[in-house]
């Protein structure tokens, strides 16, 4: 009997250990991450006239693509003999964070801004036992916060400043390079502290020096309207968005992101908080279910596309950061209510207007 096929390695240190800095030494702390889906959307690539794909995030193992530059950062503060991690987050960095940290055994501590980080990636913080700080205060302060903290007591920072967080999640454009065989034309994707934008400008650019492609794409950074620092040149002082992922004021990586837009020939830009709303439903109507802020690249696209700005027949990726599931509140507020009925098959077809 043939035995199934044994699959490769797992996680994305062992997927890329040669293009990642780590050693025969450095001990490999991991959920399995990475090898996410990149999937074909019908709908978008008819919107826009191009082929659209879809890099979904949210099928990391804590729901976001945090988890690739994660598994580096821990594994490397496990090598180096840390016992404590710290970051500032808008949840997904501590949601992922407070995971790989369990699992090597360390202390997390994270700060968050009050009220404004999803249900989930709460709940998946406070499970993993973090030591959560909800602080008066906005993302961009408790970045501050935990700056010093790194540099004042032994905790090892695990925002994106942490080199280790870009270098894991470039091999996000190493995949997108795998499945499609060649970069895409356009890359597309929401922007907040802007690490993952300058991490896959840095995968594309290792790709094609690699000579996996022969090409690399335009790059194109959405922030919301209320928090595009980037976009006006100067910091957001009280950055406002539904979207709480992106709600960042003054992005720690700032000037890659600026690298990765004018060196590809892309842009960042902003998209309103009611464009991402639109963009979270269409691709719920696909059967993809993401978070608000990941919605703020198809977004960026859709209004690209309508200023004319997408090359027709182009192949465009779109990064979708993180889960759907991460902010049960927000999609219970605009789904409808479910129906209370009887036990009763007629009353229930009844409804349904197929009886
Ligand atoms: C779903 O968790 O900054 O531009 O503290 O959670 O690399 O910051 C999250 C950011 C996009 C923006 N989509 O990425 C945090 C945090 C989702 C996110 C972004 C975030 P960057």
């Amino acid at each position: 009997m043939r035995k199934l096929d044994v699959a490769g390695p797992r996680g994305i240190i062992r997927r890329y250990r040669d293009h990642l800095p780590v050693g025969d030494d450095t001990p490999v702390v991991t959920l399995d991450e990475g090898d996410t889906p990149l999937i074909f959307s019908e709908r978008l690539s008819s919107k826009v006239e191009a082929e659209v794909w879809l890099k979904y995030e949210g099928l990391n193992p804590t729901g976001s693509f945090k988890d690739r530059g994660m598994t580096l950062a821990i594994s490397k503060a496990l090598e180096e003999g840390s016992q404590a991690v710290v970051c500032a987050s808008t949840g997904n960095t501590s949601a992922s964070a407070a995971a790989y940290a369990a699992r090597a055994g360390m202390v997390c501590a994270v700060l968050i801004p009050e009220g404004n980080v999803a249900l989930g990636k709460l709940a998946q913080a406070l499970v993993h036992g973090a030591k959560v700080f909800e602080i008066e205060g906005n993302f961009d302060q408790a970045q501050k916060l935990t700056q010093q903290m790194s540099e004042q007591h032994p905790f090892t920072l695990v925002n994106s400043v942490n080199p280790y967080r870009v270098e894991g999640q470039k091999t996000a454009a190493f995949e997108v390079v795998e499945a499609l065989g060649r970069a895409p034309d356009l890359h597309v994707m929401p922007v907040g502290n802007a690490g993952n934008i300058t991490a896959y400008w840095r995968g594309y650019r290792e790709a094609h020096e690699l000579t996996w492609s022969s090409s690399l794409p335009a790059m194109f950074g959405f922030q919301a309207e209320g928090a595009n620092p980037i976009v006006r040149g100067e910091i957001v002082q009280d950055p406002k968005t539904v979207a709480t992922a992106i709600r960042i004021g003054n992005p720690a990586s700032w000037s890659g992101a600026v690298d990765a837009a004018t060196s590809s020939g892309g842009r960042i830009s902003s998209v309103r908080d009611k464009e991402i709303i639109e963009a979270y439903k269409g691709l719920a109507e696909e059967g993809v279910f993401v978070e608000l802020a990941s919605a703020a690249g198809v977004a960026g696209l859709l209004e690209m596309h309508r200023a004319g700005a997408v090359p027709a027949g182009s192949t465009i990726a779109c990064v979708l950061t993180g889960h759907g599931l991460k902010d049960p509140d927000w999609a219970m507020s605009t789904a409808p209510r479910p129906r209370k009925v009887e036990a009763d098959i007629e009353v229930i077809l009844a409804q349904l207007d197929m009886a």
